[in-house]
């Protein structure tokens, strides 16, 4: 008898609609180390061509570092883990792709639909192909003001839930990282400072709130991942990796870009599911690309880190 058959609550493989790539999935089925990767920030957090030459160069550092990088997203109704080029310029070109985090993945599944995956929602496809380290550039959180507009990103909930480890640049301050700080702590997600001892803000090294843990190794990191889920607490970590030094912004330019940029937010109306996509653009136009250098710099800095976090869990994983 499949007693599976009863209990909807719990997932069975074969009724995904998930395809693995071949060399995601012979790496996975060996123990060997894989790096997911999100496609909205390829979609919706950068503008092409920047965004396609981002999506390949970062899967090439995450193999020179051992490892075989997962990008992933939604086509025709499929969750895909590992896409190849032609995917990735659909991604980075069509502008018929909608944005999926836990909310919308039944909505574009069940329509046979295109979409880029959040944090949030690559974390979700992430831990249905059994992988556990993701790479991005920044992560949601709550939003200013949120005490008014209740603007919290559904990646806070999906780190509080799902077993992926994710490797940021801390996240941009269009948050409020003070409140994101206090929701993660309340979520009992581990935020580790990656050889740094404050949580960073993604286009500088320094936010000015300091973070419990500070880990300066891959096998560090790799440890504490291990035990987590060994001991079932299940959910995932922040690995918030700063900038390079050599990379950072002048705070005043980027902090009155994204002022710039949240006050036409206002005025404009823009809400839900726009706004961060919208933010982003706007910083972009108004530092003149500026901080597009800079987040392609620290999103490279990311994969790097991810990669060797990877192998190092990998090697724990495969220990009889
Ligand atoms: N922050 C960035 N770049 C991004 C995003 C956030 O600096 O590309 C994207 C990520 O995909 C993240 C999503 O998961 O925006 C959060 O959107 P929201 O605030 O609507 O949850
Ligand atoms: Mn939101």
């Amino acid at each position: 008898m499949n007693f599976q058959k009863h209990r909807e609550d719990f997932p069975v493989r074969s009724e995904i609609p998930m395809d693995i790539r071949e060399e995601v999935a012979e790496a996975l089925e060996k123990g060997k180390p894989v790096v997911a990767l999100e496609s909205t920030i390829i979609s919706h957090g950068m503008p092409y061509p920047e965004n396609i030459e981002m999506a390949r160069k970062v899967e090439s550092v995450i193999r020179e570092n051992g490892a075989t990088p997962a990008t992933i997203a939604i086509i025709g109704g499929r969750i895909k883990v590992g896409i190849d080029e032609k995917h990735l310029e659909l991604m980075a070109t069509s502008r018929e792709v909608e944005k999926a985090s836990r909310r919308d993945i039944p909505v574009v599944l069940s329509r046979k639909m295109n979409a880029a995956t959040t944090v949030a929602g690559t974390m979700i496809c992430a831990a249905l192909a059994g992988i556990r380290v993701f790479a991005t550039g920044g992560i949601g959180g709550v939003h200013r003001g949120a005490e008014k507009s209740f603007d919290i990103s559904a990646d806070l909930q999906e780190l509080a839930r799902t077993d992926v480890a994710v490797v940021s640049a801390g996240a941009k301050s269009i948050l409020d990282l003070e409140l994101t700080m206090e929701y993660l702590e309340t979520m009992g997600v581990p935020v580790i400072g990656y050889r740094t001892d404050q949580f960073p803000a993604f286009f500088s090294r320094e936010s000015g709130i300091d973070v419990l843990y500070r880990m300066d190794s891959p096998a560090e990191v790799a440890r504490m991942l291990h035990i987590k889920w060994k001991l079932g607490l299940h959910g995932g970590v922040v690995i918030a990796n700063p900038i390079p030094a050599e990379y950072s912004m002048d705070r005043r330019v980027i902090d009155s870009a994204i002022e710039k940029a949240i006050g036409e937010a206002e005025e404009k109306g823009i809400r839900g599911k726009n706004l961060t996509p919208f933010l982003l653009k706007r910083i972009t136009e108004i530092t003149g690309g500026l901080s597009l250098e800079a987040n392609l710099k620290l999103v490279y800095n990311n994969a790097e880190v991810a990669g060797q976090i990877a192998l190092k869990l990998s090697e724990l994983r495969n220990e009889k």
